[in-house]
């Protein structure tokens, strides 16, 4: 690893891997093994095409100075091969160069190749073409599937091998996985699952990569390949064979984030409790899921209803930026963690129970004993007498002695800065109103029937509801179902009360009856298709019913998910009541005109949206079916800019041509179960510590640096339930206050971000300070030393770092064990 690692950044890499020497990757039942040693994996998923190729090195950087050293990735089917045999590494789906990147940051990495990944994306990434071939069935038995997954893992394995990114040929791979969570799902399949899962283990064994396979949650999975697992705490899992390493390949570091829900947060407390006791309970290999969990550009995101948003909560947040106290409170842990490597993954194992979930666990190795001291209980803490000395214990916590004397690191004990984020209005050229966009504007169509019975760009006419995937390929978000029904004088549905009734499959619909629009409505987040009726007036002779079903993303997880209907399967009927009689014309069958996608995505406004025509007056506001178009300059600096759509309904928008993703910031989180104070004590799930209830579920949207030019940018949006654009702002989102709560002992390091200093010390009190950030006081024993110090110190500074102790910043007259709390404004 280290020949490839710094003077990489200097050369050309095709011309220096081949200088690299091949590096050996083996394991035995305690650790990988890299040349022979056993090692700690610590690594981080960034799924590359979740952020953009410029951002890759800054992101690895802060995962290595985090404390990682591994990398982890999916590889996606479906952004690869949009059509059949025709492929895309282009951009941010360069993997190759993604790889490239952890290699010169001298990290490992792993590549998770699936080529199913579910991951919130876009039909667990399988591209929908694949599923539109007749006799396919996903994920079992079955020729044609089979074929096709060898061919898509073939060109990735063939890629990889070309560049010399195995480890075994001098590259950062050290482990490759095939298919994904096989195991959860494989008991649905019976004897052609089994059959299936043998047959993928032999095919990756077949490619003869030198470094070792792994399958995740497939405790059955054949020799040699190694069996891994995925949860919130992975502690009590084993694996099934003795011969193989205790791996986690997804340690679900927060939680993604659906429209029309909360916020999922998982505290830096209860995330650096689950790592340590995994390796407590003997695992030698984590990554957290997710490092870096970034934005669903485009049409990404998966579903349905899962957010642009990929944030996760993850140690670095949607735009990069280090998530404090998480990233801080993972690094001190991982440093400790590497410097008692040996003893971890050679050392002889002891554990002893204390009781009440209090366990304590001894590697010793060489003359060295580290020890774990665990305590799970969920509300007491513990003290315990441990060869003569006593510690404290905090509830749901666990303490790190690398010399079975000293505590360095206790999970519940957080000693990282907290930061405050806050967004700042891109200003005009004075420096003093934000600037203000001006817009214009154009419709889109509705389709529709002309005269002549034809519907323009349409495509298929059949006499029968289809599966709106199967219709579209995914290429757009928009299906026009369209047909029409002739009502004579003598018909027993005229003039009675009569509803259009349509069972649907998609996640939203508009219906039009007549050229008018009856209604719109929108399916329960986790509820696939709902039932829409709605009064229609009916006309002698011929009537004309428009339906557009609309998409938010496919499903991707579950048995036979790529199943799943969308769009429209019916029935769709007209049902009146006349004197308590129903009268039934039921339109399935009907012959059916379809369109698929907007007139506005085949013209691609959004690419060179100066082609064409727009009107710059008459703004329209609350109107459905607008597309809108603004010129905007970039915020100055280097912090991350982000896009306000709140006033917007739902959508998709466009800066330069290159998709942001979809927008919906009219949906609203549900109201109730947020909660002000988070426990981290107590099994964490999606559930707990949610935030920002009752407010749009997401509001500000990612615009990569890498997207904008200097001067004027383009942004292109299509509004498709009605909103208005005079609110939409431009921001940057950087550090405002940073909070910090340190322990004697400890250093604290303070930082703001982008250039920016200091600016002032709010609140500062070494001794026992109480409450949290924004709201500390002074405690009963106090330093009056504490505040200029750190005043001094760190005022008019990017960055300050503080020994915690009672020579820098005392003396307090305390006897406890003192703590630093500090409040300052970037
Ligand atoms: C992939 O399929 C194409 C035909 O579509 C074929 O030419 C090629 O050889 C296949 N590759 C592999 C590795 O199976
Ligand atoms: C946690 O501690 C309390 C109080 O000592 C005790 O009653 C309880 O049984 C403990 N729980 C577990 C799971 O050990
Ligand atoms: C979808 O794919 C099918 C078969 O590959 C093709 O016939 C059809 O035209 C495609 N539809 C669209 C809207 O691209
Ligand atoms: C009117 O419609 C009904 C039902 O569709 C049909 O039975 C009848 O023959 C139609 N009459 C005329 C005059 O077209
Ligand atoms: C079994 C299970 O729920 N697995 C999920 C683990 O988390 C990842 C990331 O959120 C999902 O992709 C899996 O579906």
């Amino acid at each position: 690893m280290s020949c490839c690692s710094s003077i990489v950044v200097l050369l050309a890499f095709g011309f220096l891997a081949a200088l690299c020497s091949a590096i050996d990757v083996s394991y035995d039942e305690r650790a990988v093994k890299i040349d022979g040693e056993r090692r700690i994996l610590l690594s981080g998923s960034i799924h590359y095409p979740r952020s953009t190729a410029e951002m890759w090195p800054d992101l690895i950087k802060k995962g290595k100075d985090g404390g990682l050293n591994t990398i982890e990735t999916y590889v996606f089917w479906n952004a690869h091969e949009p059509k059949r045999r025709e492929y895309n590494f282009e951009g941010n789906l360069d993997v190759v160069r993604f790889i490239k990147t952890i290699q010169s940051e001298g990290l490992y990495a792993i590549l998770r190749i699936g080529p199913y990944v579910c991951a919130e994306w876009n039909y667990g990434g399988f591209p929908v073409w694949l599923h539109n071939i007749p006799g396919i069935k996903f994920r079992t038995k079955n020729q044609i599937f089979e074929d096709e997954m060898r061919n898509f893992t073939t060109v990735i394995v063939e890629m990889m091998r070309r560049e010399k990114l195995f480890a075994s040929q001098g590259g950062p791979i050290i482990l490759a996985q095939i298919e994904n969570e096989y195991g959860n799902i494989m008991w649905k399949y019976g004897a052609d699952g089994v059959d299936y899962m043998n047959w993928c283990a032999n095919m990756a064994e077949s490619y003869n990569i030198g470094v070792p396979w792994i399958m995740c949650q497939q405790d059955n999975a054949p020799k040699p390949i190694i069996s891994t697992c995925n949860g919130w705490y992975c502690d009590h899992w084993n694996p099934k064979r003795n011969d193989i390493p205790k791996m986690w390949t997804e340690n679900w570091s927060g939680w993604f984030k659906n429209w029309q829900a909360q916020d999922p947060h998982r505290t830096a407390e209860d995330l650096a409790f689950a790592v340590a006791k995994f390796f407590q309970s003997g695992g030698t290999m984590q990554n957290y899921y997710m490092y870096h969990g970034g934005t669903n550009f485009g049409r990404t995101a998966g579903g349905p209803y899962i957010t642009t948003s990929y944030d996760y909560d993850a140690p670095l947040d949607e735009y990069g930026n280090l998530n404090q106290p998480k990233w801080g409170h993972l690094r001190s842990l991982h440093f400790v963690l590497r410097s008692i490597e040996k003893a971890l993954t050679n050392g002889f194992v002891r554990t002893t129970s204390y009781g009440n979930s209090v366990q304590v666990t001894s590697f010793s190795y060489r003359g060295q004993d580290v020890c774990f001291l665990g305590n799970s209980n969920q509300s007491s803490d513990a003290t315990i007498n441990y060869q003569g000395t006593m510690f404290t214990i905090p509830a749901w916590s666990i303490s790190i002695l690398p010399d079975c004397f000293n505590e360095v690191y206790n999970t519940a004990k957080v000693n990282s800065q907290t930061s405050i984020m806050v967004k700042t209005p891109n200003l005009a050229d004075d420096g003093e109103e934000p600037y203000r966009l001006q817009w214009s504007w154009r419709s889109e169509h509705f389709a529709h029937k002309k005269k002549d019975g034809t519907v323009d760009g349409s495509g298929l006419i059949t006499n029968a509801l289809l599966d709106q995937k199967a219709v579209t390929n995914d290429t757009s978000d928009y299906l026009w179902y369209i047909t029409s029904v002739n009502i004579n004088k003598t018909d027993a549905i005229l003039g009675a009360d009569v509803s259009l009734h349509v069972v649907t499959s998609g996640h939203i619909l508009h219906a039009f009856v007549n050229g008018v629009h009856i209604g719109t409505q929108i399916g329960d987040n986790g509820h696939y298709g709902f039932t829409f009726d709605r009064k229609v007036n009916l006309n002698v002779g011929q009537n004309d019913i428009v339906l557009l079903s609309v998409t938010v993303g496919l499903a991707n997880y579950g048995a036979e998910f790529e199943n799943a209907e969308v769009g429209i399967h019916g029935p769709v009927q007209l049902i009146g009541t006349k004197q308590n009689q129903k009268v039934v014309v039921d339109l399935s069958e009907n012959q059916w005109i379809y369109k698929a996608g907007l007139a506005g995505e085949a013209k691609q406004l959004f690419a060179d949206p100066n082609s064409h025509k727009w009107h710059n007056y008459g703004l329209p506001t609350s109107r459905m079916f607008v597309w809108y178009k603004t010129t905007f300059k970039a915020p100055l600096g280097t912090d991350p800019v982000v896009v306000d759509l709140l006033g917007l309904g739902k959508g998709e928008a466009w800066i330069n041509g290159q998709s942001i993703g979809r927008y919906w910031p009219s949906s609203a989180a549900n109201e109730n179960g947020c909660s002000y104070n988070c426990d981290y004590r107590g099994p964490y799930s999606s559930g707990k510590c949610l935030t920002n209830c009752g407010k749009s579920s997401q509001r500000w949207y990612h615009v990569p640096r890498e997207f904008l030019k200097d001067d004027a940018n383009e942004m292109v949006l299509f509004e498709e339930l009605g909103g208005n654009p005079w609110n939409v702002k431009f921001q940057t989102v950087t550090v405002g206050t940073i909070c910090a709560n340190a322990f004697e002992g400890n250093t604290l390091e303070l930082s703001c971000q982008g250039g920016r200093v200091i600016s002032d010390v709010r609140f500062a009190s070494f001794g026992l300070p109480q409450g949290t950030c924004g709201s500390f006081t002074k405690g009963r024993c106090e330093s009056p030393k504490a505040f200029a110090y750190i005043f001094n110190h760190c005022k008019g500074k990017a960055s300050c770092s503080i020994p915690v102790n009672e020579l820098t910043l005392g003396p307090t007259g305390c006897k406890d064990t003192n703590r630093l709390a500090v409040e300052a404004i970037c």
